[in-house]
């Protein structure tokens, strides 16, 4: 059936659940983004399904003019350029480029392109022992993929600096066809995921969906989790995920 025909009678992937949600492009609905200025874009996920991150996909367009990002309070963002030219300061982003924005900071941001972002933000949670993190810009083509747990067809990268100052970690998974996650993981950090490329099965819960570029999927803490890749060309994900907090912390 025509993926336009499908979403006109009333049919859609996307679900919504107690601890997981898919959320397929077919039903995007884009808004303003109050903390930017002059951008639009689809909120995924955020505390109003259950979640304690927000993900949203943030559209910017050509200006002259400066673009002010300024995040609610507390709350610390990281994007990712899905595509599009845009510069910080001296630093160009594009495709792969990502950034990481502090609790309490603001960002200035020339956009020359029309531009796509991917964009993770949470509640920074202070601890006693650590340093509050610091902006980071980084690409992803310069980060080293490794194996994950000695499968070198299923790769992963971390984007960020994985000091304990961090309290969030976006990843890169990319699979081969054929590979999969080695088990059904289940485990207290939360993640929001966003497939970049290609396709496959994800099992959340007791639930197996097919998946492909473009859907996002939301799983609480303690969801079970697993993937494969299928198709023939390979399959990847972006992922938020909290990290290095006691669990007790957040409370
Ligand atoms: O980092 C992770 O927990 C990762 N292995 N989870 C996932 O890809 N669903
Ligand atoms: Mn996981």
């Amino acid at each position: 059936m025509n993926p336009q025909l499908f979403s006109r009678i009333g049919q859609s992937r996307t679900v919504l659940t107690r601890d997981h949600a898919l959320i397929a492009p077919d039903g995007h609905v884009v808004t303003a983004l109050p903390n930017w200025d002059s951008a639009s874009g689809v909120v995924l996920i955020s505390p109003a399904i259950g979640a304690r991150l927000a993900q949203t996909l943030v559209s910017l367009e050509p200006s002259l003019e400066t673009t002010t990002f300024q995040p609610s309070e507390g709350i610390e963002a990281c994007f990712y350029v899905l595509e599009g030219e845009l510069e910080v300061g001296k630093e160009a982003l594009s495709h792969g480029s990502y950034l990481f924005l502090p609790a309490g900071e603001r960002l200035e941001l020339q956009v020359k392109t029309s531009s796509r972002l991917v964009l993770f933000e949470k509640r920074y949670t202070p601890n006693a022992n650590t340093q509050s993190p610091e902006l980071f810009i980084g690409h992803a083509e310069n980060i080293e993929g490794k194996p994950f747990m000695g499968d070198p067809d299923a790769v992963l990268q971390v984007l960020l600096p994985e000091t304990p100052d961090f309290d969030m970690a976006v990843n890169v998974f990319s699979y081969q066809p054929g590979a999969t996650l080695p088990f059904v993981e289940t485990h207290i950090m939360e993640h929001g995921l966003l497939m970049l490329d290609g396709e496959g099965i994800y099992r959340l819960n007791e639930s197996w969906y097919p998946v492909a570029a473009g859907d996002c999927i939301w799983m609480a803490p303690y969801c079970p989790q697993w993937f494969a890749a299928t198709g023939k060309v390979p399959s990847r994900y972006i992922y938020y995920k909290d990290v290095n907090r006691d669990a007790m912390e957040a409370l």
